[in-house]
């Protein structure tokens, strides 16, 4: 039995495209699928066509893919209009046109992916597609085509492949197939585990840490849980990052991580357990002020500053102080009706 599905007969389709006087443009939505995906169909066109230019439309800001592109040396440039003349053929993997308005408009030869298909009768998108939705990552698919081209991926390549499959299956936790797990093991024999790791602990950038030394230094106990307040930040999902950092620490029952963001107060949840469910703790929060909600072990509410109650002497009351008031007094609601619910004697 064969090591992998037999593509002879797409690859051959796929090849009659490939010619020695074309420049091609690979258009990507960057993720590290998409990257990794990109960087195949590279290796496959490379002896056979003039040049390839990858080019990606979306901005790359997560530093998982900055940390992708810059240890695994990824030739990606952002997609501008002044590419449009300097190729003559158009690729696209891991995405479909329909799927952003900032993919160009242009006639495209060769288009691979995993997300489902458009109604049949729409008509093909391009000259050659493989769309294949049962597939955990297009990675996976560019893995079988370089085995059927009879192709070694180098460590560079298979390392990117690997966190490709990595990434869209969550580690095979969610949608995958055996020929997911599959090419990730064969691409083991190739890849640099250092350098996969290397990737796979690039969470945070630089303009972040001032953001964790606030959070340790203003952290204070709140019932049975801990508070952080941050001040403002650029954006909400600072708090998050941050918040998920002290899931790694051990003993923290929960933590709120609050701070304002584009006006409004945000307070994010993580940890909570057996006793206290921290959705019905953010659903408290700021109850009639604002909105709250989310799982047992990760929440979040936020409220508008503008709703801020007025303190008697005028102005509004101060926005940390009134935030941990809120977090406390509804994490101690929960944990006393947790508390009744179990029968514990106070
Ligand atoms: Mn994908």
């Amino acid at each position: 039995m064969a090591y992998f599905r037999v593509v002879s007969q797409q690859l051959a389709e796929m090849q009659k495209l490939f010619c020695r006087d074309d420049d091609w443009c690979i258009l990507i939505m960057a993720d590290p699928d998409a990257l990794a995906s990109a960087l195949a169909l590279k290796r496959l066109m490379r002896t056979r066509v003039r040049s390839v230019t990858i080019a990606h439309v979306n901005k790359i800001s997560r530093p998982d893919n900055l940390a992708m592109i810059r240890h695994l040396h990824l030739p990606v440039l952002r997609w501008r209009e002044a590419l449009r003349g300097q190729a003559q053929r158009f690729a696209m993997v891991d995405s479909q046109p329909s799927h952003s308005p900032f993919f160009p408009d242009v006639d495209y030869a060769i288009l691979i992916d995993h997300h489902p298909a458009p109604p049949e009768e729409d008509g093909p998108q391009a000259v050659f597609q493989d769309i294949r939705p049962s597939y955990g990552s297009v990675s996976t698919m560019m893995t079988e085509y370089l085995y059927g081209a009879g192709l070694r991926p180098g460590r560079l390549l298979a390392t990117a492949l690997q966190y490709g499959i990595r990434t869209d299956t969550g580690t095979f936790s969610r949608h995958c197939t055996d020929t997911d797990l599959r090419a990730y093991q064969y691409l083991a024999r190739f890849a640099d585990t250092a350098l996969l790791e290397r990737i796979l602990r690039s969470e945070y950038l630089p303009q972040w840490l001032p953001y964790f030394s606030r959070a340790i230094e203003s952290m204070r106990p709140c019932g049975r849980g801990r508070y952080t307040w941050l001040g403002r930040v650029g954006s909400a999902d600072l708090l998050v990052v941050v918040a998920d950092f002290f899931l790694r620490v051990l003993g923290l029952r929960w933590v709120a991580v609050c701070g304002e963001s584009g006006g409004r107060l945000v307070a994010i949840f993580r940890g909570g357990g057996e006793r206290l469910n921290l959705g019905a703790v953010a659903a408290l929060t700021f109850e009639g002020l604002g909105t709250g909600g989310g799982h047992a072990a990760m929440a979040r509410a936020e409220m508008a500053l503008k709703n801020l109650p007025k303190k008697e002497e005028g102005g509004r009351e101060d926005a940390e102080a009134f935030t941990f008031r809120c977090v406390h007094e509804a994490a101690e609601r929960c944990q006393s009706a947790s508390r009744a619910r179990s029968g514990d004697v106070l």
